[in-house]
């Protein structure tokens, strides 16, 4: 059955989409039709990253996401929202630094659902460990337009977070079709994938640069 909600696995870190409301503003479509072109460009895991909207718009957009991932048989997270993931039944939630600790998140969603959490250090990797976090997002490892005031760590700084912990970590930041083979062959074992915004949403043809970023990643990964 594909509505099954089935466990997280690491190996979805592989090709993690990461929507931005903005980039379908700019080329005209929906929030819908953005994650199935992800999703049917190969993408593995798909969060709902909403800064700019309210309540009531989120909650909406998050429920329609969730149908389409779920019949996908692809995990669903919510950008920092525990609120909007519990109302939607999402598969779990991604939380930065100045959101509520992990340890807080997992009492109110309880064991099953998945919890990311944004790290650029090896203090914040094992702290997110011990609070009972399910993977590590780490970045930005490049420069980006896409997110404000956002130091990058460079590939030494992932690195250092992956050995911190043995949560799977998935690398953010100025990823792409150009340069995900240099972080994917730092070949790190807990190095599980890449998350992309603007790769594979701030594009005419959302199915077709996800299918080319997920040739190269699956190169990159087959090659180490
Ligand atoms: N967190 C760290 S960098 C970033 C986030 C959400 C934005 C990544 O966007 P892009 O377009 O893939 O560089
Ligand atoms: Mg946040």
């Amino acid at each position: 059955d594909l509505h099954v909600r089935r466990p997280f696995d690491p190996s979805d870190l592989l090709l993690y989409a990461v929507t931005d409301s903005r980039m379908n503003q700019k080329w005209g479509r929906s929030i819908s039709d953005s994650v199935e072109g992800a999703i049917q460009g190969g993408a593995t895991i798909i969060q709902l990253r909403e800064k700019e909207i309210g309540t009531n718009d989120f909650l909406e957009a998050a429920k329609t996401c969730q149908q389409i991932c779920r019949h996908h048989g692809v995990p669903f997270l919510i950008n920092d929202r525990i609120d909007i993931a519990l109302a939607c039944d999402a598969d779990g939630i991604h939380i930065g630094q100045s959101d509520m600790p992990a340890r807080v998140a997992r009492t109110l969603l309880g064991p099953d659902k998945v919890i990311g959490v944004s790290c650029k250090t090896p203090q914040q990797a094992e702290k997110a460990w011990i609070d009972g976090a399910d993977y590590i997002g780490c970045g930005g490892v490049y420069p980006t337009n896409t997110k404000e005031n956002n130091i990058t760590v460079g590939l030494d700084g992932l690195t250092s977070v992956c050995f911190a912990s043995k949560l799977p970590v998935v690398a953010i930041g100025g990823i792409g079709i150009s340069n995900a083979q240099n972080v994917l062959e730092l070949a790190v074992p807990n190095l599980k994938g890449v998350a992309v915004v603007s790769a594979v949403f701030d594009r005419e043809c959302i199915s077709s640069e996800t299918q080319k970023l997920k040739r190269v990643i699956l190169d990159s990964v087959g090659a180490v």
